[in-house]
């Protein structure tokens, strides 16, 4: 009887004293605090009727206790699925709707607009707050922290994550205790982790980046956090003299280098910075360093496949660069024309092949098919090469996807809300450079004659439809979209038009 990722993690939990989570008003949370309220919850989940392979959603503000629900789901056997804070009702109906969990966890304030929803779809809906209230947890304050773990094989579901289609509907990944087993272990092996880490923990818990790279790795090598609320450039300065690690998106750290404290004194404590989720400028990274002395260590990764290479830890951290595969992972070039794996310093599709790729998209085999190779790649979508001493670089991507701040935009998206809106012929979302977010969402509107939409309309109209992160930083009017022959609009003929819009003074 096994469950495979909770085993491991429950292996470097054995002494029970040793802190997992600190917050910044000084609590504690030791591992074995994470073993008794995982269980508690786990039991109480399980009293609810959740069984092995239900899923369960939640979207919850950071907290220690939203670390303890997910590692009850994975005891219990359950699927965890975490939803963007920022998403609005009407995205949320959709993940409800699609994934049909057992179980929705939200805070306390959203209860009744979630239930309205949920009751649809026959699923249960308790409350979990940030500070430890809500029903879930009166219901496991009643519950004994043991609990016989459900018995997991590696194949077996522990996460769905959603991710943005570039045609329409959202995709759950589907992600496997290995998946996310494997994967810590790679992370842990290259980035040398031990339970002397202590990591600075400012991204939010519902992606790739800040549940299963940061946390999983801080708990199979017994590590421990300081849990930050969100990114705060003054707590996170504060807190580096008492740690040794952080991640982050690069955002964080060109907002870290508009502090005058950022100094090589107040680092000297941190032995890695590492950066992923987004592409790291080459000045940022040469900016840090400068002010720091540390060299930022860029890694690559996917919310599909995880972490698919990284920088090494000793060897050359190349800026611009996203390093080398990491320990497992096969990385190949491809010719997108025709399929054929390209040689050294060769541009063309990123295919990924290892024990971190997803087990496909939730109900839907064709677009799980269609990511494929026939020898079982994964076509990332990301245009990249691998250079003579095996770096990969990423140079551009062909799916049609905007990250700004480390999230992830389909245009698509925004575009189909867009167009639903009275006096628009159509409209393209493009992302330009930005200062502070990398990419700027920004959309092309074309309106009928005689209109009189205006930016804020457009913008008021997207405000209860679309998350905030997605909602276009500007909304410019224009007479027409550039096409090719073939009636599609050319985004990199904008993209080049508007690519100051941002940047210049
Ligand atoms: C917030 N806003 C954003 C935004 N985040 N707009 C665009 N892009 C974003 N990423 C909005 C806010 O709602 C606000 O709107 C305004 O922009 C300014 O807010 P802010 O206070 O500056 O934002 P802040 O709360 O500080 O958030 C910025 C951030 C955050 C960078 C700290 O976005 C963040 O934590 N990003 C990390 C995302 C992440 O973890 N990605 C990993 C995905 S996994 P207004 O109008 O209300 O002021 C993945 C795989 C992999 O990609 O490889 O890791
Ligand atoms: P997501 O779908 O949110 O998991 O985002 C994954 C995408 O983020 C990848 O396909 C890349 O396009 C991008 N990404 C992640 N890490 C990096 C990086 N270090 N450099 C450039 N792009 C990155």
């Amino acid at each position: 009887m096994s469950n495979h990722l909770f085993d491991a993690i429950r292996a470097s939990a054995k002494t029970g004293e040793a802190v997992f989570i600190e917050t910044t008003d000084g609590r504690r949370w030791t591992y074995g605090d994470a073993l008794s309220l995982s269980g508690q919850i786990a039991n109480a989940i399980d009293t609810l009727g959740v069984r092995p392979g239900d899923r369960v959603a939640v979207q919850l503000d950071k907290s220690p206790l939203a670390l303890m629900l997910y590692l009850a789901c994975v005891r219990c056997g359950a699927v965890y699925l975490p939803l963007n804070t920022a998403y609005t009702l009407a995205e949320l109906e959709y993940f409800i709707g699609d994934a049909e969990p057992r179980l929705v966890v939200v805070s306390p304030k959203s209860k009744s607009d979630v239930s309205m929803v949920a009751q649809r779809y026959g699923a249960i809906v308790e409350t979990l707050d940030v500070n430890g209230s809500g029903s879930l947890m009166e219901l496991a304050n009643d519950e004994g922290v043991d609990f016989i773990d459900a018995t997991r094989a590696p194949d077996d579901l522990a996460a769905i994550l959603y991710t943005s289609g570039t045609t329409g509907r959202s995709k759950g990944a589907m992600l496997t205790h290995d998946n996310l087993l494997s994967n810590a272990r790679a992370l842990q092996q290259t980035w040398q982790v031990t339970a002397a880490d202590r990591l600075i923990h400012a991204l939010p818990i519902f992606h790739t980046h800040g549940l299963f790279v940061a946390t999983n790795v801080t708990l199979i090598s017994g590590a421990s956090m300081f849990l930050l609320a969100k990114f705060d450039p003054d707590e996170i300065l504060s807190l580096m003299p008492k740690s040794t690690l952080m991640m982050g998106v690069p955002t964080f750290y060109v907002r870290l280098l508009q502090q005058d404290g950022l100094k090589r004194d107040a680092v000297a404590g941190i032995r890695l910075f590492i950066s992923g989720s987004a592409p790291l400028l080459a000045e940022t990274h040469a900016a840090f360093r400068q002010r720091t002395g540390q060299a930022i260590l860029e890694r690559y990764g996917m919310t599909e496949t995880n972490m698919n290479t990284s920088n090494p830890y000793d060897g050359e951290r190349r800026a611009g660069t996203v390093g080398l595969p990491l320990p497992g992972v096969s990385v190949r070039v491809t010719d997108p024309a025709n399929g054929h794996t390209l040689g050294t310093g060769q541009t063309g599709m990123i295919e990924i092949k290892g024990p971190n790729v997803f087990k496909g998209y939730w109900r839907m085999p064709e677009k799980t098919a269609a990511e494929f190779t026939a020898d079982g790649y994964f076509i990332s979508g990301d245009l990249g090469k691998i250079d003579d001493e095996g770096y990969v670089h990423i140079v551009g991507r062909s799916k049609d996807l905007v990250i700004s701040g480390g999230y992830n935009i389909y245009p698509k998206e925004v575009e189909s809300e867009i167009d639903l809106l009275e006096g628009v012929v159509e409209s393209a979302v493009i992302g330009v450079p930005h200062p502070d977010f990398g990419e700027g969402v920004t959309a092309l509107v074309v309106s009928r004659p005689g209109a009189t939409l205006t930016e804020g309309d457009v913008l008021r109209a997207l405000q209860d439809r679309l998350a905030k992160y997605k909602q276009p930083k500007r909304v410019i009017f224009v007479e027409d979209l550039p096409r090719n022959t073939m009636g599609k609009v050319q985004k990199n003929l904008l993209r080049d038009q508007y690519g100051g819009l941002y940047t210049s003074a």
